[in-house]
């Protein structure tokens, strides 16, 4: 709470005539992890909400399950075509959704296998916003297929 009313008012300072944000305007929604099929990586979704009126982004991720967390976009099908991703946007008034096939995070070298059941904590930093604890359920990779056939990058609620 300190440090977001420390945002805010250093925000007020930079943009001078806009009105004051109120409140967190970052939230996230619907994560969760596919059980990984490897012992060195697993796959993690998510989709964050930005209800403000600035965009904020994505700039890192730390889980004490895993050494390093990147965030990767699919440049074809399948794991030889992922490609790091240093940062990612979420635009004001809208979101970021993290999905398969598309962007996602990735969990490498992972010290603790977690399987179906389990969850995952993470942080997430974002640029404005600050730090925002995620807990992920590790689903089967069935379940995620299930999930993967909803909807798309562009879904507007
Ligand atoms: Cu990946």
């Amino acid at each position: 709470m300190v440090r977001s009313l420390i945002l805010a008012g250093v925000f007020a300072v930079a943009a001078c005539g806009s009105p004051p944000q109120r409140g967190p305007t970052i939230s996230v929604a619907d994560a969760y992890a596919a059980e990984p099929v490897s012992s060195e990586v697993a796959a993690v979704y998510l989709t964050i909400e930005n209800t403000g009126d600035q965009p904020d982004t994505l700039v890192s991720v730390e889980t004490a399950i895993a050494a390093k967390v990147d965030l990767h976009r699919m440049a074809g099908m399948g794991a030889s075509q992922m490609r790091a991703v240093h940062n990612a946007e979420i635009p004001a008034h809208g979101q970021l959704r993290l999905r398969p096939g598309g962007l996602h995070l990735m969990l490498m070298d992972l010290t603790t296998l977690p399987h179906a059941g389990d969850t995952i904590d993470l942080t997430l930093e974002l640029r404005h916003a600050g730090t925002i604890p995620v807990r992920a359920p590790v689903l089967s990779y069935l379940e995620v297929g299930e999930r993967a056939a909803v909807g798309s990058d562009q879904q507007r609620r």
